[in-house]
């Protein structure tokens, strides 16, 4: 049967305590979890590029200040999740040598190129649209520490969604041609959205699992019909259209049915095969030995400072 220190942790998980990185955690849960914030903190910081690409070619110089602070914010949010991680016993260079052997995960989302200034928009709108409703829940996590890092991401992302809202609200209403732009950017960020919430409630590995530990709160097929339904008001009143003939509301349901999802695109990306996969990831090496002069000096200095506060 199971040990008093199993007994201990399923009656905290069950309590809705929180459970802290002191605390004796079944390996799977640790392991689950490693492999969740990870995934999450390297998407985080491989999701500034399709954003960054466009900082220089912002069309005004307050869009390139709220476009700088958002991707900087991103950094932030790799930095809590990378720190969250640690506290299960994982440095964060072995996470980010993971990553760039391909031998842990970042979002599918990120390997979509940002083909114009209206993607910058479509992004904030619905690609952190759905990072909020996937991650609300997530602040009510078992899990301490990532459950916290996780309530300022949220507060952060709200801004960035709202952010992405105005900038299409605006080319919407602008010329024939920026309306254009938004509705093309729309018809490109929408399927990949929706399949950020991961693979349909059948297909998912581990959802069962990570439920029962209170990891994941929602299905991901729950979470994908609650961004369905957000998503259509707010569609309506930016003036746009949802790339989806069978997009239409449920009376019996409560909820709107949607078209049948790509799945075999998704698969595709996940696999490296996605439109953006390798220039993400050689981006990234790219920029991670051209800092290790960075890390290398910041440590230097840390030591000295050591040395100096014992003398
Ligand atoms: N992409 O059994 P499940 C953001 C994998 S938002 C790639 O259902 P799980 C904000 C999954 O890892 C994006 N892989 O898995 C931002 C597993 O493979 P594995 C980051 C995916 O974990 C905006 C397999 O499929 N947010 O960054 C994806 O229970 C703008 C089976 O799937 C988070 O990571 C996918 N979309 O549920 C930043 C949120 N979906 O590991 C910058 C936290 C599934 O066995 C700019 N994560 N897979 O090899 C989660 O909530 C969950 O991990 C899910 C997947 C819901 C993503």
């Amino acid at each position: 049967g199971p040990s008093e220190l199993e007994r201990a942790f399923d009656a905290a998980v069950a309590a809705e305590e929180r459970i802290e990185p002191r605390d004796w955690m079944p390996d799977a849960y640790r392991a689950t979890l490693v492999r969740q914030i990870a995934q999450h903190a390297h998407s985080e910081i491989i999701g500034m590029q399709p954003e960054a690409n466009w900082i220089t070619r912002a069309p005004s110089l307050r869009r390139k200040a709220i476009l700088i602070a958002k991707v900087q914010d991103e950094a932030g949010h790799g930095l809590y999740l990378y720190s969250a991680a640690e506290t299960l016993g994982v440095s964060r260079d072995e996470l980010l040598d993971k990553l760039h052997a391909g031998r842990q995960r970042y979002s599918s989302i990120f390997n979509y190129p940002t083909l114009t200034w209206a993607d910058v928009g479509a992004i904030g709108w619905l690609v952190d649209g759905a990072a909020i409703t996937n991650q609300v829940p997530l602040c009510r996590c078992s899990y301490g520490p990532y459950a916290r890092a996780m309530v300022r991401i949220c507060k952060e992302e709200s801004f960035h969604q709202r952010q992405g809202y105005e900038l299409l609200l605006a080319l919407s209403h602008g010329t024939e041609a920026q309306h254009a732009m938004a509705q093309d950017a729309v018809d490109r960020w929408w399927w990949p959205s929706l399949m950020m919430f991961g693979p349909p409630d059948d297909r998912s590995a581990h959802s069962a699992q990570s439920m029962a530990w209170k990891i994941k709160r929602h299905s991901n097929d729950e979470l994908r019909q609650r961004f369905v339904d957000i998503c259509v008001p707010q569609a309506a009143s930016l003036g746009l259209t949802l790339p989806d003939p069978d997009l239409r509301w449920n009376e019996q349901r409560g909820h709107h049915d949607f078209g049948a999802i790509d799945w075999d695109e998704f698969s595709q990306v996940l696999k490296g095969n996605g439109p953006c996969n390798e220039q993400r990831i050689d981006q990234r090496r790219r920029a991670h030995d051209d800092g290790a002069w960075v890390r290398e000096a910041a440590s230097a200095h840390a030591v000295k400072r050591r040395a100096r506060a014992t003398e």
